[in-house]
């Protein structure tokens, strides 16, 4: 038999290609250089950077699916994921900028926008010159987004929008939001629209006081009769599948890159443990200790190797939505057990930033509740398979 790689049992690496290597290497790169030294002032003083956006479009992170043609990478599924594992395991704040520029604002002018709606926004979405947020979420409308209050009133030439949209990452520094309304001229269902920042009546105010997702910002949308124009519709998808559509490659890339943050925590106790001398010994050389490594290895190499085949079946296009449910709450809810056992085994340490296992802790409690919480998941997976919806 071959020697055990601890750090990578099932030889992930090997199962990639030569450009999947590459694009790991030059994500590595940047996070490690750009993103690391950074990320604690960020984290403590809810600073958000926005030339990020810049910088990730120079790298090729932005839109890494999206065809060449419109300045993405045109790029497989595995290339995405391996890229939200190298930027969260530095931060899930950092990976959710990434990931709404990409999967949340590119994806859906990508998939159900016009040709000039592409021209327009994608090549500058991908360098990062313009950076974009999506509006589903709303006070009153969660879990549940149908409930949603947001409408679109048909006006001479183009559609007025009201409403508010809550929790939206990367609002108050947007130049482009994607919002999602019922618009009456379409019977009531869900539409998308693509809105501009400067617009009359269209305001983003920032949510202060976070406890989680620091290093990203957060706002809100408010709509006070928006006026735009007939090409502000995105034109190809009506219905909650349009929303759920992109939601899937999001999550999807969520269950790459919680598995990032699970391995900064993972190695970070591990070298900790080593070091740390308690009872004459390093605490490493504890069963307590080395069953939680344990557990940390085991988890973490079946969440990539899951996240691998996904990325395949999403490249083959083999997946369903239920399997990127499966992924996402797994991946998401072990990812958080870890960083907690991590901030654990750090003992007082752990409560520090310059350990950085509790930031990747609270982080992953808004990572674990976004994008369908893991109840949500949950649900979405018991309907699959017993044909009984709980949701009411
Ligand atoms: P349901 O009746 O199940 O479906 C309504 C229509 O949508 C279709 N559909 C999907 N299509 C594509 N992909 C999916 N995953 C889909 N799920 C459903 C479905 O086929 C149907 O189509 P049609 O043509 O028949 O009308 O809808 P429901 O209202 O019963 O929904 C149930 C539920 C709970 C599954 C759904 O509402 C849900 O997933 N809730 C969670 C909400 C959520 O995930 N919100 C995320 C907001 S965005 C965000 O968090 C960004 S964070 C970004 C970051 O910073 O990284
Ligand atoms: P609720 O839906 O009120 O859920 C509260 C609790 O009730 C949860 O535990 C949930 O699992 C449970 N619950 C709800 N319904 C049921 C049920 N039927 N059965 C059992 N349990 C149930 N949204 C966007 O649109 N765009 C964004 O960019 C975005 N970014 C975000 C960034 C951050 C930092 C955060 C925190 C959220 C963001 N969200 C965004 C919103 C996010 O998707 C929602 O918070 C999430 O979908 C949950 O909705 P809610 O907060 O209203 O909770």
């Amino acid at each position: 038999l071959a020697p055990f790689d601890w750090a990578d049992p099932f030889h992930l690496s090997e199962q990639l290609y030569e450009d999947e290597r590459l694009i790991v290497e030059s994500a590595r790169a940047y996070a490690t250089d750009k993103l690391m030294p950074r990320v604690e002032h960020a984290y403590l003083n809810e600073e958000v950077a926005p030339e990020i956006f810049a910088e990730m479009g120079a790298m090729g992170l932005l839109g890494v699916t999206i065809p060449e043609q419109y300045g993405g990478l045109g790029a497989g599924y595995v290339s995405y994921g391996l890229v939200a594992r190298e930027v969260e395991r530095v931060d899930s704040g950092y990976r959710s900028m990434m990931s709404v520029q990409s999967s949340l604002v590119m994806y859906p002018i990508n998939a159900y926008g016009s040709d000039a709606q592409k021209e327009k926004y994608l090549p500058k979405l991908a360098a990062g010159e313009l950076i974009g947020c999506f509006g589903l979420t709303e006070p009153d409308a969660g879990s549940d987004p149908a409930g949603m209050k947001t409408t679109a009133k048909k006006i001479d030439g183009g559609y007025s929008l009201s409403g508010a949209k809550m929790w939206i990452s990367n609002s108050p520094i947007a130049d482009v939001f994607v919002v999602w309304a019922k618009s009456e001229a379409h019977n009531g269902k869900i539409r998308g629209f693509v809105l501009e920042k400067g617009t009359k009546g269209l305001a983003a105010p920032k949510t202060k006081g976070k406890l989680s997702l620091r290093a990203s910002v957060t706002g809100e949308i408010v709509m006070d009769e928006v006026e735009v124009g007939e090409d502000a519709v995105l034109p190809g998808v009506e219905g909650l599948k349009g929303p759920f559509g992109c939601l899937n490659r999001a999550r999807y890339g969520i269950a790459w890159g919680v598995m990032g943050a699970a391995e900064d925590c993972w190695h970070r106790a591990r070298s900790y443990g080593l070091e740390r001398v308690q009872f004459d010994r390093p605490i490493a050389q504890t069963q307590l200790f080395q069953k939680k490594l344990a557990d940390m290895q085991t988890e973490i190499a079946l969440g990539l190797q899951g996240a691998l085949r996904l990325g395949r079946m999403l490249d083959e296009g083999t997946a369903a939505p239920e399997i990127i449910s499966l992924m996402k709450r797994n991946n998401c809810g072990k990812a958080l057990d870890i960083a907690r056992h991590a901030r654990d085994m750090h003992g007082g340490n752990g409560i520090m930033a310059e350990y950085h296992v509790m930031r990747h802790a609270q982080n992953l409690e808004t990572v674990n509740t976004y994008e369908g919480t893991h109840d949500i998941h949950a649900l979405i997976l018991g309907r699959a398979q017993t044909g009984l919806q709980a949701f009411f």
